[in-house]
Parts: C-alpha cells; sequence; structure tokens
C-alpha cells in the first residue's frame, strides 16, 4: 500500500469510526465497494423478484379495496427495486450489468421468494411475516455508512410499515372470519413462519460477511440478533391475531428476557439457495421473460432521451455548459430520491 492510499484509508476509518456518511465520491476500499454492490443488488433483486408471490393475488383479490391495496402494494416494492439499483449505481455498476447477474444466476434474491402463494391468507401472511422481517432487518439499514443506501431505507421502510399493517390487518379479518377461513389464515402463518426466519440469514457462525460488514458499520446487527429481535416482536402478535406459530419450542424465557424458539432447518435454506426451492425456476425464467418483453420500452426510452439530447445540443451552442448543468441536476436528482 503506498503512503497516499494509507492516508486515505486512514480518512475512511476515521469517517466510520466517527459514524459519518461515506458518500460516492469519497475514497473507500475496494472491498467496501464490492461488498456493498453485492448486498445493495441482492436487496434490489428480492425486491423485484418479490412483486411476483404477490402480484400472483392481484387477480383473485377479495374485494376492490383489498385488491388496489394489493397494486398499490406490488408498485411499491417495484419502486423499492428502483431506489436500490439507482444506490447501486452510485458506486459503478449498471443497473444492466446487476440484472444480467441475476438473470444468470450469479448474483442471489432472498430465499423468501422461493416459495408459492397457495391461498388469499399468504398475502396477508407475507405482509405481517414477511414485511415484518423486511423491516426488523432494515430500520437498522437506515444507519448504514454508505449514505445514498442508508437514505433509500428510510423511505423504503416508511412504505414497508404500511405493508406490515395491512398483512397484519388482513390476517386478522380471516382470523375472526368463519372457520374455514380462520383455518386458511393457520395454514399460511405455519408454512410461512419457517422461511421468514431464514430470511435473517445463516446462524452468525456460518455468516461470512457478517463480520467485516459490521466493522464497516453496513450492517448494525448480526443476522442471529435481528432474527431473535423479530421471534420478540412476532410471538405476541401472533396471540392478538388468535393464531398459533408452528413451533413447539417457542416460550418465553424470563431470564434472557427473549423468546426461545426451536431449531430451524438450515438444510432447507442452504436447498433453496442452490435454486431447489419450489419456485426458483418459475421465479427467475419469469423474470427473464419480462426483462425480454420489455425491450421494446427500454429502446424506445434510449431513442427518446437520445432525440432529447441532440436538440440540446443543436439549440445550444454552449454544448458543454449545458451538459456540464445536466450532469449537476442528475447528480442532484439521485441525492433527491434518496438514492
Ligand atoms: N436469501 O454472510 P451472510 C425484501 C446469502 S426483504 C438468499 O450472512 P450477509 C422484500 C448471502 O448473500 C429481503 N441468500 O450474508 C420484503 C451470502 O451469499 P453470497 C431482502 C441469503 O449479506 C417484502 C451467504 O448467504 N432484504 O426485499 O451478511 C416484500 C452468507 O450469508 C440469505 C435484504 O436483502 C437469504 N435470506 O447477510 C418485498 C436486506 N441470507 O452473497 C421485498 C439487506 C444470506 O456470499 N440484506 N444469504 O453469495 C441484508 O441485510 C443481508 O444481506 C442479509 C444476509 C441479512 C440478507
Amino acid at each position: 500500500m503506498t503512503a497516499s492510499q494509507a492516508a486515505l484509508e486512514a480518512v475512511f476509518d476515521a469517517a466510520v469510526a466517527a459514524d459519518e456518511r461515506i458518500e460516492p465520491r469519497d475514497w473507500m476500499p475496494d472491498a467496501y465497494r464490492a461488498g456493498l454492490v453485492r448486498q445493495i443488488a441482492q436487496h434490489a433483486h428480492s425486491e423485484i423478484i418479490g412483486m411476483q408471490p404477490e402480484a400472483n393475488w392481484i387477480t383473485r383479490a377479495p374485494s376492490l379495496r383489498r385488491k388496489a391495496i394489493l397494486m398499490a402494494k406490488v408498485q411499491d416494492e417495484a419502486g423499492h427495486g428502483l431506489y436500490l439499483y439507482s444506490a447501486a449505481e452510485t458506486l459503478g455498476t449498471s443497473r444492466d450489468e446487476l440484472l444480467d447477474k441475476l438473470h444468470s444466476g450469479r448474483q442471489k434474491y432472498s430465499s423468501i421468494f422461493n416459495y408459492p402463494t397457495l391461498t388469499w391468507a399468504d398475502v396477508g401472511a407475507i405482509g405481517w411475516l414477511v414485511d415484518g422481517a423486511a423491516i426488523t432487518n432494515q430500520v437498522p439499514l437506515c444507519r448504514c455508512s454508505y449514505g445514498p443506501y442508508a437514505r433509500a431505507m428510510v423511505r423504503v421502510c416508511k412504505e414497508e410499515s404500511f405493508h406490515q399493517r395491512q398483512g397484519y390487518e388482513a390476517l386478522l379479518a380471516l382470523s375472526r372470519g368463519t372457520e374455514a377461513q380462520h383455518a386458511m389464515a393457520q395454514d399460511a402463518v405455519d408454512r410461512w413462519w419457517w422461511p421468514s426466519l431464514m430470511m435473517f440469514g445463516p446462524p452468525d457462525d456460518e455468516s461470512t460477511h457478517s463480520a467485516q460488514a459490521m466493522a464497516w458499520k453496513i450492517k448494525r446487527h448480526s443476522n442471529d440478533e435481528l432474527r431473535q429481535r423479530f421471534v420478540d416482536i412476532a410471538a405476541p402478535q401472533a396471540e392478538s391475531l388468535g393464531l398459533t406459530l408452528p413451533d413447539p419450542d417457542l416460550k418465553w424465557n424470563e431470564e434472557r428476557g427473549h423468546y426461545d424458539f426451536g431449531p430451524i432447518d438450515w438444510d432447507e435454506f442452504w436447498n433453496v439457495l442452490k435454486g431447489n426451492g419450489p419456485c426458483n425456476e418459475q421465479r427467475l425464467s419469469k423474470r427473464r421473460k419480462a426483462h425480454e418483453d420489455g425491450a421494446w420500452v427500454r429502446e424506445a426510452a434510449a431513442a427518446y432521451a437520445g432525440k432529447h439530447d441532440g436538440r440540446h445540443g443543436n439549440d445550444n451552442h454552449g454544448r458543454d455548459d449545458a451538459h456540464g448543468r445536466h450532469d449537476e441536476q442528475h447528480t442532484h436528482t439521485h441525492g433527491e430520491a434518496g438514492a
């Protein structure tokens, strides 16, 4: 390492230690940049793929009100994906490159979205448990050391809270409904509970990235800490819903001040990550098809932007100035959008 690199690294380390934000133009270690791109890309892909299981129920929502809410929620997930791809772009990685890695299976998305949505109650269970787990994981990311990711998370978390409440409310309606509706809600919770706990990632002693990510203040808590926090929140909520969680070992532990819970089937988790979950193939092939079907939209948008740029150049003799201003505005918009 050269002396000037060591000086840059010292400035970076001091900023992280002082809880200051690292911004796109700041010097950062290559591994910090690569680690962020990995996590943010995986997060963005999860948001986009996560639209599929819920969108499955838009046409069959039980009322106009439920349909409108679900459509808004699925659209929100698309928006989250876009903030996150923009955040990754500030690290010098294009959206095309990331999508290519998703479509070719070189980058991951959350294990949770490889499970099917079999009944309407699954929409409620996803809102309550999956969005609930997502909020638990993502609220601390609002304090992530990388500015654009942290700012994107503020808005994402506000919207996720609404999603979580809608899921809880939908499940409550079913739980208090007919016997068949109650049974449908219980069945959905039975299927989504364990995969929701797996969302937090492998146990701490098997987590490859946690130690470094926590040292750099990308992650603020370990996978197991967040998982425990989620169980502590969800267990009393299940009681209020009049539903049970499918874990005979779930029990309040007075001494620890936490709920104890049973063992997680990590073989299932790793198997889903390897591509062998119930819906891995379906999710990826649908995503690839959506991307191919959208090619004409991207081409039209690029042609329109090209035409717009050309007009700018022809109309304006000070082309360089105009471009300089354009770039500045562009950067500014990124900041405003929280990414
Ligand atoms: N699924 O070292 P570790 C949402 C991978 S919510 C798939 O602990 P890290 C949404 C991990 O990538 C879901 N893969 O990793 C909610 C690594 O493999 P690579 C998205 C997983 O990064 C509602 C290996 O296992 N949220 O979007 O320190 C509606 C070792 O793990 C999973 C986020 O992404 C998993 N569950 O910790 C719609 C939040 N867990 O990369 C949408 C941001 C681990 O070395 N992400 N792996 O090949 C994070 O907080 C962290 O990345 C994680 C994992 C906690 C997920």
